[in-house]
């Protein structure tokens, strides 16, 4: 067994050999592709709707028709029903006091709710939205979205994402997101669509397109023309990004912002 085993690893070491000789004789130009460089993409408003001021928006997606938002902070946080066509709230579904809600993904009719520090995750039905706790999870939750009907991604703030079971939240693998290497940290908001995850990061007017495979940012989009002068005065952070497969386009807004932008890339 020993022998057979060395015998293999002396196989191993000439294919090796052989390989890099094939690759230094050969000259290949693409030993060395050089840097990854994310495209820059700017936003193209085709539409507008109002937003609720005193929404400290968390999380931002679409669902059958229905556009929902968690807003946070302590004895505000609340999961939210809007009507995309007009951006009226339909339903508030307050949280305790003592639970800061995050960010929100819908799979298989159930509303996950992340908490900022408690690390409870929370589970709504979407027909009748009732509060109860489904797991919790080892960091603090900040952004969620569902890439599979079994796999969400949690970002907490890191550059790291972690895609975890559905059923126990326990992590399956993460990524490490990077521009040519570089870490990409405070990754918040997050959505999925058309094969990447987007995210937003926190203190940036930028939103990051992702190769889930790789955590290779693949795209820069540059959001800093959506609010004029006159409403950034009281408006925080870019921090709701949800695709709406009905208009082909992504509905965008912030916590305290007057306006949900409906916006292509
Ligand atoms: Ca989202």
């Amino acid at each position: 067994m020993l022998k057979n085993s060395l015998f293999l690893s002396a196989c191993s070491i000439m294919t090796l050999t052989v390989t890099l000789l094939s690759c230094s004789e050969t000259g290949d130009s693409n030993s060395n592709p050089g840097p990854i460089l994310p495209e820059t993409l700017y936003v193209n408003t085709i539409g507008t709707l109002p937003h609720d001021t005193s929404a400290f928006t968390q999380g931002f997606e679409i669902h059958d028709g229905i556009l929902w938002e968690s807003t946070g902070l302590f004895g505000y946080s609340t999961l939210r029903k809007l009507d995309p066509s007009n951006g009226s709230i339909l339903e508030t579904y307050p949280l305790p006091d003592t639970l800061f809600a995050e960010g929100i993904t819908i799979v298989n009719d159930k509303i996950y709710q992340l908490t900022w520090l408690s690390g409870l995750v929370l589970e709504w039905d979407i027909q009748n939205p009732v509060l109860h706790v489904s797991n919790t999870i080892e960091t603090e939750g900040w952004g969620i979205c569902s890439v599979s009907s079994s796999t969400v991604v949690t970002s907490n703030g890191s550059s790291t994402l972690s895609f975890r079971d559905i059923t126990s939240f326990d992590t399956l693998r993460t990524i490490n997101v990077n521009i040519d290497g570089s870490p990409v940290n405070h990754l918040n908001e997050l959505e999925y669509a058309g094969g990447y995850i987007y995210a937003n990061r926190y203190y940036s007017d930028y939103i990051y397109r992702i190769d889930p495979a790789t955590g290779n940012v693949t795209a820069l989009i540059d959001t800093s023309s959506l609010l004029s002068g006159s409403n950034r005065i009281n408006a925080g952070v870019l921090n709701g990004i949800a695709w709406d497969p009905e208009r082909k386009a992504f509905l965008l807004t912030g916590k305290n912002w007057p306006t949900i932008f409906i916006v292509t890339f």
